[in-house]
């Protein structure tokens, strides 16, 4: 099941329908619990987060826990990618809010070799423009237009968090052990903060 929004975006044509509505029943059934969660209130009381909705009264997943397992066959645990609710392969993609996107990670237990997120000043336009990203760095294991790119690269301890603009793009280092976080995204609406994930 797909249990992300992008996860949901990059469906296939004929799995988009199922895939949403999937998510939803997932996120409608797992947000009341996740709403009393430090994690969660920390956004609603502090910001006046709300969850994103889709229509009048399914509601976007809030969070989720993301572990990055020990690998080591490539540079990235996490390959570069960028974070866009508006970025839906296909065309009848629904959620079409262009706007600044921010991410918000905590981390929960760092990797033995303290893999970094790195994130680079290059922004992408488009899902094409993303999923050509995702095909050059697997068959070359670099991105051209981040390799002169000024970035940065963070090493967070245990309970921080991270919080950056997801729209540009950004990776995990590769993680020699378990590497686990909780993470969601957040884009301004109606004057207020609505979450998602
Ligand atoms: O959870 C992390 O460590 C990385 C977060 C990330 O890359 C993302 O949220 O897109």
């Amino acid at each position: 099941m797909k249990q992300t929004i992008g996860q949901v975006q990059r469906s296939a044509s004929d799995k988009l329908l199922q895939n949403i509505g999937d998510y939803f029943a997932y996120s409608n059934s797992v947000n009341p619990s996740m709403k009393k969660t430090r994690y969660c209130r920390f956004f609603n009381e502090n910001l006046g987060a709300v969850p994103l909705r889709f229509g009048e009264v399914a509601e976007l997943l809030l969070a989720t826990k993301r572990e990055y397992p020990a690998f080591d066959s490539a540079p990235y645990s996490f390959a570069p990618h960028c974070d866009a609710i508006d970025f839906g392969r296909d065309p009848r993609w629904p959620i079409n809010l262009n706007k600044e996107q921010v991410g918000a990670f905590i981390l929960i237990q760092k990797s033995e070799n303290q893999a970094g997120f790195v994130m680079w000043d290059v922004t992408v336009k488009s899902r094409d423009e993303l999923d050509r990203f995702a095909s050059e760095y697997a068959e070359t294991q670099q991105i051209a237009a981040a390799k002169d790119a000024k970035f940065l690269r963070i090493t967070p301890g245990s309970g921080q968090m991270c919080i950056f603009n997801s729209r540009y793009l950004h990776a995990v280092e590769k993680c020699a052990s378990p590497r686990q976080t909780i993470g969601t995204f957040l884009i301004e609406q109606d004057g207020g903060w609505a979450q998602f994930n």
